[in-house]
């Protein structure tokens, strides 16, 4: 009874790390899946409008376009990368027909390392030229290009690839920027699923480490003090 008791305390040392490890997400609506329309639609809105609170980001002047799963053009059916739903910064529609941005503001701690994470995609059919878009965040920023000129159209169209970057954090309030910058104002990339963390410290996942050994170490101890009884 008391061997049971000790097992059950370690388990629990075992979860209260886990639990302790689990980063926070510091993006909100990353994955777009709010607000949630129907699939194979797609819905075009500015800032201030009633979808915009629910969207989470702020969002440029031309809008943005909310997409969910969307086959259009006919027989280019488009996936989410996560979930169901993904923006188009390149908006067409009853907002405006040009490039647009949008983007979040994230307090870093001075000298916290974090994460960043997310998916980006080009739209078929089209190439180089209209999938082009640009992201930014603290010191650091990529201008993406990729190209869906040769997609077949039949199938799910999954061409997302992901993008991490580790960043330090600078004590101040950043700002996070997806924009388009193709030359078709109704054409360009998708993203989704965007993740900022917090990395875990080293010393908690070493410390998480040794207690899991230690545990292990003695649940091993018990049973061989078991059997020589
Ligand atoms: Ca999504
Ligand atoms: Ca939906």
């Amino acid at each position: 009874m008391k061997t049971t008791f000790k097992l059950l305390a370690g388990a629990a040392l075992v979860s209260a790390g886990l639990a302790q490890a689990a980063p926070i997400e510091l993006i909100k609506n990353g994955s777009f899946e709010t607000p949630d329309i129907p699939t194979n639609t797609a819905l075009q809105f500015g800032a201030g409008s009633p979808q915009a609170a629910a969207f989470g980001w702020a969002i440029g002047g031309n809008g943005v376009e909310l997409r969910d799963n969307r086959n259009f053009p006919a027989g280019y059916t488009h996936v989410a990368a996560d979930g169901k739903q993904y923006v188009e910064l390149a908006v067409e529609g009853n907002v405006a027909n040009g490039n647009s941005s949008i983007w979040q503001e994230v307090f870093l701690k001075q000298g916290q390392e974090y994460t960043l994470t997310f998916a980006y995609s080009p739209r078929a059919p089209f190439g180089t030229s209209e999938n082009k878009a640009a992201v930014s965040f603290v010191d650091w920023a990529v201008s993406l290009v990729a190209d869906a000129s040769s997609q077949p159209q039949s199938g799910a169209i999954n061409l997302w690839k992901y993008i991490t970057v580790k960043l330090t954090g600078t004590g101040k309030t950043e700002r996070l920027t997806f924009a388009a910058a193709g030359s078709n104002g109704s054409y360009g990339m998708f993203f989704d699923d965007v993740s900022l963390t917090a990395t875990p410290l080293p010393g908690a996942a070493l410390l998480f480490g040794t207690s899991l050994a230690g545990f292990l170490a003695a649940r091993k101890r018990r049973k061989a003090a078991a059997l020589a009884a």
